[in-house]
């Protein structure tokens, strides 16, 4: 795909990134990530489906809690509103292209700054949305997905759809609306509900159950709208255990899973997974990706990861390369992603101020992740990790186990049974399976 540039460059000096195999020592290539190489039956990019994360990578400046962000994007200088809005546009196509991705994933004011009404925000949003369409006509980039920010105006202190006030709901209503409109146009394969503020700081001033009634409510009324306007994609949530709120409603996979079934929103709705959500809730990415494969529940991934000497959400760039291994294993074994892809919802460190470092962070992530999978076809065609693992179930493949798992045994016959069988040890053989692994990694 040849890079797509607006009225400026903004990447002047980039060109378009390439495989050139693990002996280049260009920085600015691809070492493993070769998107037309098939890996177990199908290509690195359909595996993957990379997505640049808009608001990470072309509206955070890198401020914190201490401090403004020292970053100064050049396609962040315009005074007017629409026209900053079309030059942050013009540089994620020219960045998207020259790394030969395809896909973004954004909120509503990532694509353009929120305004002071709703009625001019919604226009903006247009305008934009319609220079957007412009510019992807003839080239193949589109959405992974996209979604509205319900969490970083005040308005949302209180929640978005679970907020107590009734107007504060149909204003999230408003913006969801939108948000799918703007989905549907660019071309956008899924759309994201991220609880940012559905959860509560205190059980003493909140009606959970009334709370999550309507935040069910919310999903339904969204979900109609969006297939009435034609949209055949999936709906992920993505779960958080805490941060903002201190109880996050979408905690982890299996509380999401959960309220899906009970609300009878299962059908339109999967998971999208992010790493260091993960970690947050104390658990491993692979265990979250396990419990939505159980379900057929795998939608797609946030990629990034967590810090192992502190609490909250960093969104690094991943680079570890064991833990992808686990992962990816997971993913290929559970039949990969369903309809979603790998949007990596990451930002570089605050000191990483060169444009170039956002090449970087991408390249070595996207390799991560091809790299990654090259070492799961190889344990994967290897067998002996599956036979490991089937190993451990032998008892149930024959016999009474079978005859377990068919549900054609009672309480009773298991007692009997009991009475007769042996017992002998079976070694859980982790180390073994570690060893393996490494083997390869
Ligand atoms: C927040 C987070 C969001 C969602 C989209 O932790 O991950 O960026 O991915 O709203
Ligand atoms: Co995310």
């Amino acid at each position: 795909m040849k890079p797509i540039i607006g009225n400026t460059e903004y990447f002047k000096g980039i060109g378009s990134v390439r495989f050139e195999g693990k002996e280049s020592d260009n920085p600015l290539a691809y070492k493993y990530y070769d998107p037309k190489r098939i890996v177990l039956g199908r290509t690195m990019h359909e595996h993957f489906k990379f997505a640049v994360a808009y608001w990470h990578t072309f509206c955070n400046t890198g401020g914190d809690p201490f401090g403004v962000g020292p970053k100064n994007y050049p396609w962040n200088t315009a005074a007017d509103p629409l026209q900053a809005a079309k030059d942050k546009m013009d540089a994620a196509f020219e960045f998207i292209s020259k790394l030969g991705l395809e896909y973004f994933c954004f909120h509503d004011y990532d694509l353009v700054d929120e305004a002071e009404t709703l009625a001019a925000s919604e226009k903006r949003l247009q305008t934009i949305v319609d220079y957007g369409k412009v510019k992807k006509a003839g080239t193949s980039i589109k959405v992974l997905w996209g979604t509205a920010n319900l969490f970083g105006h005040p308005r949302y202190m209180n929640g978005a759809a679970t907020n107590p006030d009734f107007n504060v709901v149909a204003h999230a209503g408003a913006q969801v609306k939108n948000a799918l409109d703007a989905t549907i146009a660019l071309g956008g394969e899924n759309y994201v509900f991220w609880g940012g503020r559905e959860g509560y700081m205190s059980l003493l001033n909140t009606d959970m159950k009334k709370e999550l009634d309507h935040m069910a409510q919310f999903l339904h009324i969204a979900r109609d709208y969006a297939r009435s306007q034609g949209f055949k994609g999936t709906f992920f949530i993505e779960p958080k255990p805490m941060e903002p709120s201190k109880h996050q409603y979408d905690f982890d996979a299996a509380t999401v899973i959960g309220f899906l079934q009970k609300y009878g929103l299962d059908k339109d709705f999967k998971l999208n997974i992010e790493v260091n959500h993960a970690t947050l809730a104390s658990h491993t990415f692979q265990h979250e990706l396990q419990v939505a494969v159980n379900d057929d529940m795998l939608g797609s991934i946030d990629a990034n990861r967590g810090d192992y000497q502190n609490g909250w959400d960093t969104d690094q760039f991943p680079n570890n390369l064991y833990e992808i291994v686990e992962a990816l294993l997971v993913l290929v074994r559970g039949g990969g992603l369903k309809g979603g892809g790998v949007n990596f919802d990451a930002k570089t460190r605050r000191n990483s101020t060169d444009l170039e470092d956002i090449f970087y962070a991408h390249i070595g992530a996207i390799d991560l992740f091809a790299k990654g999978l090259l070492i799961v076809e190889e344990i994967i065609n290897d067998g002996m990790y599956e036979e490991l693992l089937s190993g451990r179930y032998a008892s149930f493949t024959t016999g009474n186990g079978a005859k377990f798992e068919k549900g054609e045994l009672g309480l009773t016959t298991l007692h009997d049974l009991a009475h007769q069988n042996v017992i002998t040890q079976l070694s859980g053989k982790q180390e073994r399976i570690e060893n393996l692994l490494n083997r390869f990694v």
